[in-house]
C-alpha cells in the first residue's frame, strides 16, 4: 500500500501536455493551478480498476462536499483510439460529476504519460479486440500544479478527503 510520500518526498514539477477536455477545449499543465487536483489514466473499456477507482474518488469527492467545487479530479484516457471526447463524457455520467474526462490524440496522450510516467500498453484479445495495460496510481498534485505523491483511496472517504484537505 502506497502512502503519501513514499516515492517523491519533495513536491515534483510533471512535464508538459496538452489534452483535450469533453467540451474539445485544450487542457494544459496550467490548468492544474490554483486546487489541490487527482489524476488517474485508464480507459473506458477497463473491466475493473478503473471502474473501482473512479468510484472511490467519486465517494471522496461526495465526502468533500462544496469543498469537491474546488478539487480536481482528471480521469485521463490512455486508449485515445476509442475514448472520443464523447465517450469520455457519457461513461463519466456514471460518476461524481466533479470528474473531467480528458482524451487527445496519441502523441499528446503519449506526452502525457510520460509527463507522468504513466505506463500504457495495448495488450491484443482474441477476436481482434484489444485491452490496455495501465499504471493505476493516483497522483496528488497540489495547487501549484506539483505532483506530491500518490493519493491512497483505500481508506474510508472521511480518511481521504482530510487528507486531500491539507492540501486547500
Ligand atoms: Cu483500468
Amino acid at each position: 500500500m502506497l502512502a503519501s510520500g513514499t516515492w517523491f518526498p519533495v513536491a515534483r514539477e510533471v512535464g508538459e501536455f496538452t489534452l483535450t477536455d469533453a467540451a474539445g477545449q485544450a487542457f494544459t499543465r496550467q490548468r492544474l493551478a490554483g486546487a489541490p487536483t487527482l489524476v488517474f489514466f485508464g480507459f473506458t473499456h477497463c473491466p475493473d480498476v478503473c471502474p473501482t477507482t473512479l468510484f472511490d474518488m467519486s465517494q471522496l469527492l461526495r465526502k468533500l462536499g462544496p469543498d469537491a467545487d474546488r478539487t480536481g479530479a482528471l480521469f485521463i484516457t490512455v486508449d485515445p483510439e476509442r475514448d472520443t471526447p464523447a465517450v469520455m463524457k457519457d461513461y463519466l455520467s456514471n460518476f461524481d460529476p466533479h470528474l473531467r474526462g480528458l482524451t487527445g490524440d496519441q502523441a499528446s496522450i503519449d506526452a502525457a504519460a510520460r509527463a507522468y510516467r504513466v505506463y500504457a500498453k495495448k495488450v491484443p484479445l482474441q477476436g481482434g479486440d484489444y485491452t490496455m495495460d495501465h499504471t493505476a496510481v493516483v497522483y496528488l498534485m497540489d495547487k501549484n500544479g506539483q505532483f506530491v505523491a500518490p493519493f491512497d483511496l483505500k481508506r474510508t472517504p472521511e480518511l481521504a478527503a482530510a487528507d486531500l484537505r491539507r492540501y486547500f
